[in-house]
């Protein structure tokens, strides 16, 4: 099953034989004062930094998350969607919580946009799944819901399928275009959580075979060497049926870790795209 996003001009496929699709994080002001003050200010010079240095990194996709306290994120939004659609030509992954945000980012996005997120809660489903039909874009859904997140994989497999029967029987969106995130914990809160997540992963990728994507970020948030953690992390979740994540694409060891992974599981033909990428940093380095 093929998810395929569009820029002004670019494509990319998310599907379980393509490369894995790298969301580049960094475009989110969470835990970032500066920025904020800058944000806060309609300062958005730093965006720009933070796309080069995403798409730099091997980013195929970019999460654009502009929720800094005190600013107007809707307009914001708006401005960032412009700016970095004019900067490179990567499909985006519009991230809020705010529904009006959602839509004013679909407005002025130019393709087909990711959605970033519903969840199975009913309210949300019917305020942002008839704007995701109406602009032909694709969405994540999370598998929690007003009551709960559920520790247990069949719980959070129970709410994809209300979600995945939702959108496509009511809103008549095709089952490709829902991305499910099965839910990334931080291992060092609990060292069982990250287990329940990659047990989700199989059971979606069986029950369903749709693609999924998730914060790898969450996973090792607290713990020292947070790169290896994750670099770790992701060829497990990629073998379980995890077919993108939202990383921030700045660190080697994680892309290349991701790589790695797409050669091993015969997703990088011939290993032409490893041994390119070698080339390329021999290349770099010679200069
Ligand atoms: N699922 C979905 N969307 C998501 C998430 C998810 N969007 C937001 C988040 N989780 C993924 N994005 C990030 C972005 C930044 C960080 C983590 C996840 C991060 N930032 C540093 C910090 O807070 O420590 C910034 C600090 C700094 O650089 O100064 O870790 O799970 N669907």
């Amino acid at each position: 099953m093929d998810t395929v996003l569009r820029s002004r001009s670019g494509e990319v496929v998310i599907g379980p034989d393509s490369p894995f699709c790298i969301i580049g994080e960094r475009i989110n002001p969470t835990g970032r004062k500066i920025f904020q003050e800058q944000l806060r200010r309609g300062d958005l010079s730093r965006i720009e930094i933070d796309v080069a240095q995403q798409v730099a990194g091997g980013a195929m996709v970019l999460d654009v998350n502009m929720g800094a306290p005190l600013a107007d994120e809707t307009e914001l939004m708006v401005q960032a969607v412009r700016l970095i659609q004019g900067a490179c030509d990567l499909p985006l992954c519009l991230d809020s919580s705010i529904i009006e945000v959602l839509e004013a980012g679909l407005a002025a996005y130019e393709g087909k946009a990711l959605v970033n997120s519903i969840t199975a809660e009913d309210e949300r489903m019917d305020a942002i799944l008839p704007l995701v039909k109406r602009h032909g874009a694709a969405v994540i859904a999370l598998p929690n819901d007003e009551e709960e997140i559920p520790a247990e994989p069949g719980r959070r497999v129970e709410l994809a399928r209300k979600i995945i029967d939702v959108a496509t029987g009511k809103y008549g969106i095709p089952i490709e275009d829902i991305v499910i995130d099965p839910l990334a914990m931080p291992v060092g809160a609990d060292t069982s959580l990250v287990l329940t997540t990659l047990e989700t992963i199989a059971l979606l990728h069986e029950e369903f075979g749709v693609n999924m994507t998730l914060g790898a970020s969450n996973v090792s948030f607290g713990m020292p060497e947070r790169a290896a953690i994750v670099a770790a992390f992701l060829p497990m979740a990629i073998k379980a049926g995890l077919t993108s994540a939202i990383v921030d694409a700045r660190s080697p060891e994680l892309v290349r870790s991701v790589k790695a992974a797409d050669l091993l599981l015969n997703r990088d033909p011939w290993g032409a795209a490893w041994i390119a990428a070698h080339r390329a940093q021999q290349a770099a380095a010679a200069t």
